[in-house]
């Protein structure tokens, strides 16, 4: 259990930004409400392909509440029916040729109130001519396959990209010479970040001052303005967005959806703001959807357990635009950390890339750009070569982990790990689980259901080590659509000794406004309570490329630690003058500068603040005043990591699995509020036992989108998550200015692998050796079907 109180400095203090949430007084992008406000409404495809061959709008633009009927013949004649995605494709804002999803938009109405709206949609007739869809991958790359995109000229497959990373001749000459090889098909199947708060925006365009206000709930205000500029030819200091409250965003509020664009032209169109708010299930069909790989992992090790090298080949499926955010260098992201915590010779993988007839995107849901698959595999496939081998799944992991005096390691596929310790993780993971006694009581039950005495549930112990690698990211390998990925971060002192810190990021419930105050407090020795966080709004803050990836703390926290530091040094010479001695004979401790060797003669940063903005007179060229601006561009990623153990209880009648137990010993360095961390752990593994075990955004043969609503994409509760046991070590990232890593997303990344190889364990008398996620009931059940207990 977390103390909590308010220290000067990192600890766990509690949230200051839940004073209005736990009231009731959150500002969400609905909560806002302009004067003479009009409300927008989308028309989707009921098609997942289909050529369109007429849009009759009469009658809706008839209806007497309706202001406008927009359709991508509206927009084709603004230049704006099409909109770059965030990976250089591009993407239908209203279709215009055709219909490539079920769910895609195809007119937008807007009206005097939100029923008007809907109302009208039904009034638009759209005659389509169906096309047979493709859904599944690997059928989209056959030669006679429909072609989904032949918007593009010349395009005759569904083909996006090949992308291979890693050295081929030297795995396949390690797979060559390895004594034993296991190979597993393993399916990351599609799932939704499926944030409380559905995606929406209010465009509000002033045509006598030419500025364009978008209150928008988007993870990265400053790129979504640059690219309104961009795409919109709109001049980027007349567009402001503004970010209020996000009721979650995982990674679904990071790209720019056609309800944004379309609420913008019905904006300038009608001279109103015009709000757009998609419902769950337009959340669910239409934005950005996760994961959706198709991986063939291979594994070459030695008899006695020594792994040697990982090969894989995944088919990624982005449906029918590609919308994937990640850097522009990686088209499957971070995929190639895939070579995860282990010590190997040797790794290989080749991504291909197709377009389906399935929802766009390809968001890294809580994953730092496909880290996500990338563990799971590697964790799946290590379980899988346990299962080979007969051994002990943690034993073999910890035979293979990376040691501590390996770091800063260069991986073989190009990463450079920064800091770790890794078997210590290992080891508080199975101390905090008591990993021998499970492994008894194990062995224990199998003996009895052996012996003819069986009954009721099967346990299983499953292990999961994660490194993720976050903090996107250096300029010089990393943008996203040109745009660099370091971020900027002011801090203002004001006389009184009260500060303003305005960042670039974007806080969607993970606490910004209180671990970055306790950054600065940390370093300049102010009460957190008396330090104003500003975010989320691009006409007060400094460019920066927003929150996804678990960026934040890699990258604003160091800015914020970073601008801190310049205002300490401004303070120093402030102080120097203020006690008239050099500013070399001048020493810090929280809060103050005072005289080496005499520590009575010192000032704080309060009385400093007051002097800097006096008459005090201060040396040549020293500016007045106590601020500073700055701009971090991180130097490598930050490698959290960390060790995962699941204890669950199948039944196998039924196939039902309870998770019994967690336990989770996480590492991202030096933690600021760990009251805060522990809270983002809590949430990623609940994320993991919902992948592992029920969620699913699935397909009909014909390209109907099944996982529509919370009755079908089922969500895990409390009710199916056990208590969650923490732990920690803190390996400070050695690059980054307090040593802290990102862990937004760690508990999402590494728990899935747990939690499957949990399952597996439990089954493993059955002769199961893998089966794909999500591990429903049926799932379970198909599994151990006719495989007889092996006694
Ligand atoms: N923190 C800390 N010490 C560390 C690391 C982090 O105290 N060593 C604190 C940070 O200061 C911050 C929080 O933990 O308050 C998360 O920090 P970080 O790991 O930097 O992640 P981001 O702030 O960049 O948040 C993004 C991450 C992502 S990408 C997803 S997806 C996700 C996640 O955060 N979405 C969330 N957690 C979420 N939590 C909530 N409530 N809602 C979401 O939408
Ligand atoms: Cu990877 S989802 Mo988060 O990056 O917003």
């Amino acid at each position: 259990m977390t103390t909590v109180e308010t220290p000067m400095g990192y600890g766990s203090m509690r949230r200051k930004e839940d004073a209005r949430f736990i009231r009731g007084r959150g500002n969400y992008v609905d909560d806002v409400t302009l004067p003479g406000m009009l409300y927008g409404a989308v028309l989707r495809s009921p098609f997942a392909h289909a050529r369109i061959v007429s849009i009759d709008t009469k009658a809706a633009e008839a209806h007497p509440k309706v202001r406008a009927v927009i359709t991508g013949a509206t927009l084709e004649g603004l230049k704006l029916a099409w909109m770059p995605t965030l990976s250089y494709d591009t993407q239908a804002v209203l279709a215009t040729d055709k219909v490539r999803f079920q769910g895609q938009e195809v007119a937008f109405v807007v009206a005097e109130d939100r029923y008007a709206a809907r109302d009208a949609l039904e009034l638009i007739d759209v005659e389509y001519d169906p096309l047979p869809a493709v859904v599944d991958a690997r059928r989209a790359l056959d030669p006679d396959a429909p072609v989904i995109r032949d918007d593009k000229e010349g395009k005759s497959n569904n083909h996006i990209f090949d992308w291979s990373s890693g050295d081929k001749e030297k795995t396949d000459r390690a797979f060559a010479e390895a004594e034993i090889v296991v190979a597993q098909d393993v399916l990351y199947p599609r799932v939704h970040p499926a944030p409380l708060e559905t995606c929406g925006a209010i465009a509000d365009f002033d045509k006598v001052t030419g500025k364009l206000t978008i209150w928008c709930n988007t993870q990265a205000p400053h790129a979504h303005r640059t690219v309104y500029a961009m795409v919109a030819g709109l001049p980027e200091h007349k567009i402001r967005i503004i970010s209020p409250d996000i009721g979650g965003g995982f990674g679904n509020k990071v790209g720019i959806y056609p309800g944004y664009v379309c609420a913008v032209v019905g904006s300038i169109v009608t001279g109103k703001p015009v709000k757009w708010m998609e419902d769950r299930s337009e959340n669910l069909m239409s934005t950005s959807f996760a994961r959706d790989y198709h991986m063939r992992g291979e594994i070459a090790a030695t008899r006695d357990g020594k792994i040697k090298a990982v090969r894989v080949s995944v088919i990624a499926d982005h449906g029918a635009f590609n919308g994937t955010a990640q850097p522009t260098k990686f088209p499957a992201g971070f995929f190639h950390v895939f070579t995860g915590s282990y010590d190997l010779e040797a790794a290989y993988c080749d991504v291909t890339g197709v377009y389906t007839n399935k929802a766009p995107g390809g968001v890294a849901y809580a994953c730092s750009f496909r880290v996500t698959e990338a563990v799971y595999l590697v964790e799946r496939m290590v379980d899988v070569l346990a299962y080979e081998l007969h051994t002990d799944p943690a034993a073999l992991r910890m035979r293979n982990l990376l040691r501590p005096e390996q770091f800063p390691y260069a991986s073989p596929t190009g990463w450079e790990y920064d800091s770790g310790d890794y078997p210590r993780a290992l080891a508080l993971a199975m101390d905090i689980a008591g990993y021998d006694d499970l492994r008894a009581e194990q062995a224990a039950q199998r003996a009895r259901w052996a012996a003819g005495e069986g009954g009721g549930t099967l346990t299983g112990i499953g292990i999961s080590f994660f490194t993720e690698a976050v903090g996107a990211g250096p300029r010089k390998h990393m943008d996203i659509l040109g745009l660099g990925m370091a971020d900027g971060a002011e801090l203002r002192v004001h006389p009184t000794g009260k500060a303003v810190l305005r960042i670039s990021v974007q806080s969607q419930g993970q606490g910004h406004e209180t671990t970055y105050a306790q950054i600065v407090a940390e370093e300049l020795g102010i009460s957190p309570d008396d330090i104003e966080v500003v975010h989320g709004d691009t006409d007060q803050t400094p460019f920066g490329l927003g929150t996804y990836g678990s960026r934040s703390t890699p990258v604003s926290g160091a800015a914020t630690a970073v601008v801190a530091r310049k205002v300490r040094d401004r303070a120093r010479i402030v102080a120097s003058a203020m006690l008239e001695v050099s500013p070399d004979d001048l020493e810090w401790e929280k809060g103050r500068w005072f005289v080496r060797g005499d520590p009575d003669q010192g000032r704080t940063i309060t009385e400093i603040a007051l002097a800097a903005h006096s008459s005090l007179e201060l040396p040549e060229g020293v500016e007045g005043h106590l601020d500073a601006t700055t701009v971090y561009n991180p130097p490598n990623l930050t490698f959290p990591f960390g060790a995962y153990i699941c204890v669950v209880d199948v039944d196998p009648g039924t196939g039902q699995v309870k998770v019994r137990r967690f336990i989770a010993v996480d590492d991202c360095g030096v933690r600021i509020n760990p009251m805060i961390v522990e809270g983002q752990v809590h949430g990623g593994l609940a994320d993991g036992v919902g992948m592992a075990l029920m969620e699913l955004i699935a397909f009909d043969p014909d390209g109907n989108c099944l996982g529509a609503s919370f009755m079908d994409y089922l969500l895990p509760t409390s009710m199916e998550c056990p208590s969650w046991e923490l732990g920690a070590t803190v390996t400070p990232s050695p690059h980054h200015p307090i040593g802290a890593k990102g862990v937004g997303e760690s508990a999402t990344v590494g728990s899935p692998a747990a939690v499957v190889n949990a399952v597996l364990d439990a089954l493993k008398p059955y002769g199961v050796r893998h089966a794909d996620m999500p591990l429903t009931p049926a799932a379970v059940w198909r599994a151990i079907q006719g495989a007889p207990l092996r006694t």
